[in-house]
């Protein structure tokens, strides 16, 4: 082998040793994964240390006023979506996490700690409640509806965009405590419903589980500084910041 080969190799099974102790060393001996990917020993393929990041804000602090004001966000994202990140790495160093994607690490986090669990969940759904917002258009009030497929889906499932929105805010205002409302596609269906904590749709641990399209933070953190205790009207502003074209690409 060549020296860039060797190189690569070395830093493998370096990994491999930090992530997953002697059982990768073994697997990387220098002819062992000639022919093919490297097995761990149960046969499976070897899966990189996980690694969640905090991705930009896709828009300013202030983008979302007057439904979400620019303090609640920047304590939202710069404090509370920083933590969880920060302490979901934690947990992938003190726990050895490896995973192909962050929806497998997920889909397997009964196997982990709590600590895990919850700044898992809450790294994956920030970056997700970010996406699923678009800034405020200044000078337009009321809503923008969902058109095309999402439209079509909302309506075949719930029977009118009216329905589903009532469906939804009662989702969200009864999730007792802290916790998520979410829109999912199962099956080739649209369905609604709620987690605690960080918990997510796509957690071997949940009771309601699908492919998420939508996901609204309802823990008091999201809107106590504008809103306080009228999550009633925090869940109907926010209904103008609802960003339909990132709700369309997760559909399947
Ligand atoms: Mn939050």
């Amino acid at each position: 082998m060549d020296r860039k080969q060797f190189l690569s190799r070395s830093l493998k099974a370096g990994l491999g040793a930090l992530v997953a102790g002697p059982v990768i060393l073994q697997a990387t001996g220098c002819n062992s994964t000639e022919g093919g990917e490297a097995k761990s020993e149960d046969g499976g393929p070897v899966l990189p240390p996980l690694v969640m990041a905090q991705l930009p804000l896709p828009y300013a602090f202030d983008a979302l006023e007057p439904h979400i004001d620019a303090r609640t966000m920047e304590i939202h994202y710069g404090k509370h979506h920083a933590a969880y990140v920060k302490n979901v790495m934690e947990a992938v160093a003190e726990e050895g996490i490896t995973a192909s994607s962050e929806a497998d690490f997920l889909s397997r986090i009964s196997a982990y700690s709590t600590k895990a669990r919850n700044n898992g969940g809450g790294a994956w759904n920030h970056t997700f409640f970010w996406q699923v917002m678009r800034p405020a258009l200044s000078g337009v009030e009321g809503q923008i509806a969902p058109q095309g497929k999402v439209l079509d889906a909302i309506n075949a499932s719930f029977g009118s965009f009216e329905k589903f929105q009532e469906v939804f805010t009662d989702a969200a205002m009864k999730r007792f405590g802290s916790g998520w409302a979410w829109l999912v596609e199962k099956d080739g269906k649209l369905e609604i419903g709620s987690t605690p904590n960080q918990d997510n749709p796509l957690m071997d641990v949940s009771d309601f589980k699908g492919t998420p399209l939508l996901g609204l933070d309802v823990w008091e953190h999201a809107y106590y500084l504008n809103y306080q205790n009228k999550r009633n009207e925090y869940v109907g502003a926010w209904w103008n910041l609802v960003n339909w074209e990132e709700v369309a690409k997760r559909m399947g």
